[in-house]
């Protein structure tokens, strides 16, 4: 019984020592649950950066690699990598299509103003699409080597009013390559088109010309006399 006293006596100063050894060990701020391994660095959290968005002043030039910005999305271009049975690029075609309502076919919703494009083998072509619609359109041609375009794609997407340009190569044999755009609903409405690939007619020397033009006039001049003997 004597021994509480003592005990009660020495409480507030026990509660006071509890408390300042509490208070010392209170954090200061917010501590993570996990406390990191000795030598390793803790990063603070804190407002994360903002995403770069790559923007441009103006409809670049020919691009490789993925790229979008306020005009649109350029995927799978291809300006210098040469495609099996290339030895070189054969030739730059720059084709402009404009793509919309505008230029639907007949009893079709949106369209191309062009169905057919055409190249030689191995020509580096560059594509300006032109978006006269409100909405998105794409030019997506499908078909390329794998090695080069993943899925075989190449692709030009322009947000409403708004062009993009972007290049790819096209084999060396003869081909027909679709193209569309892979919006729903969008190819089936009329937005289809074909890109050729074909060697140019082959040139004659003159040589060989002058020869045919003297052998139609011998021929010619022959079926003349003929005709004037039979009379
Ligand atoms: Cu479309």
């Amino acid at each position: 019984m004597r021994r509480w006293p003592l005990t009660l006596g020495a409480l507030p100063a026990l509660l006071a020592a509890l408390l300042a050894g509490s208070l010392q060990a209170q954090p200061s701020g917010v501590q993570p649950l996990v406390q990191p391994a000795p030598g390793v660095d803790v990063v603070p959290l804190g407002t994360p950066e903002p995403l770069q968005r790559q923007v441009h002043e103006a409809t670049p030039i020919a691009v490789a690699g993925p790229w979008f910005d306020d005009a649109g999305l350029v995927r799978h271009a291809n300006l210098e990598r040469l495609p099996e049975g290339c030895p070189a690029v054969s030739a730059d075609i720059a084709i402009t299509v404009s793509a919309g309502t505008a230029h639907a076919a007949a009893g079709q919703v949106y369209g191309y103003d062009s169905l057919a494009y055409a190249a030689p083998p191995c020509a580096r072509v560059t594509v300006t699409l032109i978006n006269d619609d409100a909405i998105r359109h794409q030019w997506q041609l499908l078909g390329l080597p794998e090695a080069l375009h993943p899925g075989g794609e190449f692709l030009l997407e322009a947000n409403g009013g708004q062009q993009v340009t972007g290049s790819f190569i096209v084999p060396g044999a003869a081909a027909r390559f679709p193209v569309q755009c892979s919006h729903a609903g969008h190819a089936t409405a009329g937005m289809q088109a074909w890109l050729r690939v074909e060697a140019p007619a082959p040139r004659l020397p003159r040589g060989a010309l002058v020869l045919m033009v003297a052998m139609a006039l011998t021929s010619a001049s022959l079926v003349l006399t003929m005709h004037k003997r039979t009379e």
